[in-house]
């Protein structure tokens, strides 16, 4: 048995929302990398723009589209727009979101439901609009990204690791509900990743020294560094393929150690 075929996804389709930069326009590499046509969507003209360059200076024909993860006629949409122009969605992954760090006491109600509403809604929204094609195809995979905040929280997440718990959740379901029609779906929890997300988190100090939570954030990782979007791709091959057909509601850590290590003794 060659069993590197299993992990090829020539022929499938791939969606990666919100991969105009960071870890999902590097998850998309990856699955590209391993056959998958490329489609993705982010919300900004400029964004969208400038990751098709980029995508073409890979040498990936990526399709881009304008659309925002939280409008729901927006996203049936683009399922159709993609159907028409690539192909059915075979690997949905669930990647758009953003982040708000506000101690909870002064944050609004708004920046809590607005953080919730991409982070978690809007997978819901967009699982929901690939699953029936999938149940009628016989299959397919939908990959939550999910996070550290799926299992820990820390000061001024509050919305963020809500919404990471819920897609925690989220995975699992529907795994329990449609893993019968042949669709996996897992997560992967990147650990702490060096994107435009986390810069502010990794900002040099006036005196040039590095920033007080970089330092902590390479102290709590085993690794000893933060994570790059590349070291993802390995994970988000082998969940968008068939060599984890057996797996379904697994959040796969990708996090250099950070979940298994309680920190060293100051
Ligand atoms: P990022 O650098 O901020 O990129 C976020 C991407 O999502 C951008 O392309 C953005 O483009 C798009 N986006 C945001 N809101 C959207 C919406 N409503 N509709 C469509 N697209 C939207 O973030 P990242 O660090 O790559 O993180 C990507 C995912 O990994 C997020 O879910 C994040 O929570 C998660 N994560 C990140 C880390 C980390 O350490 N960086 C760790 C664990 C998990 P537009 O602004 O143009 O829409
Ligand atoms: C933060 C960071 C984290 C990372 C990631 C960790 O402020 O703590 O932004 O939330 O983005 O989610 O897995």
């Amino acid at each position: 048995m060659d069993i590197l075929k299993s992990f090829s996804l020539e022929g499938k389709t791939a969606l990666v929302t919100g991969a105009a930069y960071g870890i999902g326009m590097a998850i998309a590499e990856g699955l590209s990398g391993a056959g998958a046509r490329i489609a993705f969507n982010c919300r900004k003209e400029e964004h969208l723009s400038a990751a098709l360059e980029s995508y073409r200076e890979k040498g990936i024909d990526a399709r881009g589209y304008i659309c925002d993860v939280t409008e729901e006629s927006d996203v049936q949409e683009l399922i159709r727009k993609i159907e028409a122009e690539i192909g059915p969605v075979d690997i949905l992954v669930n990647n758009a979101g953003i982040i708000k760090r506000i101690p909870m006491t002064e944050m609004s109600v708004e920046d809590f439901r607005e953080v919730i509403d991409i982070d978690l809604t809007a997978a819901f929204i967009m699982s929901k609009a690939v699953l029936p094609g999938m149940i009628e195809r016989g299959g397919g995979k939908i990959i939550n990204i999910c996070s550290m905040m799926s299992e820990l929280g820390r000061e001024t997440v509050s919305a963020y690791a809500s919404a990471k718990g819920g897609l925690k959740m989220l995975t699992r379901n529907i795994a329990s509900e449609y893993g019968a029609y042949n669709i996996q779906c897992n997560g992967i929890g990147p650990g702490y990743i060096a994107t435009p997300q986390t810069a502010p988190l990794r900002e040099l100090q006036e005196d040039g020294s590095r920033h007080p939570f970089d330092r902590f954030i390479i102290s709590k990782t085993p690794a000893r560094r933060w994570g790059d979007p590349e070291d993802l791709m390995g994970a988000a091959v082998f969940l968008a393929s068939s060599a984890s057909d057996f797996i379904n509601g697994h959040i796969l850590y990708v996090d250099g150690g950070i979940l298994a290590y309680i920190g060293k003794q100051p």
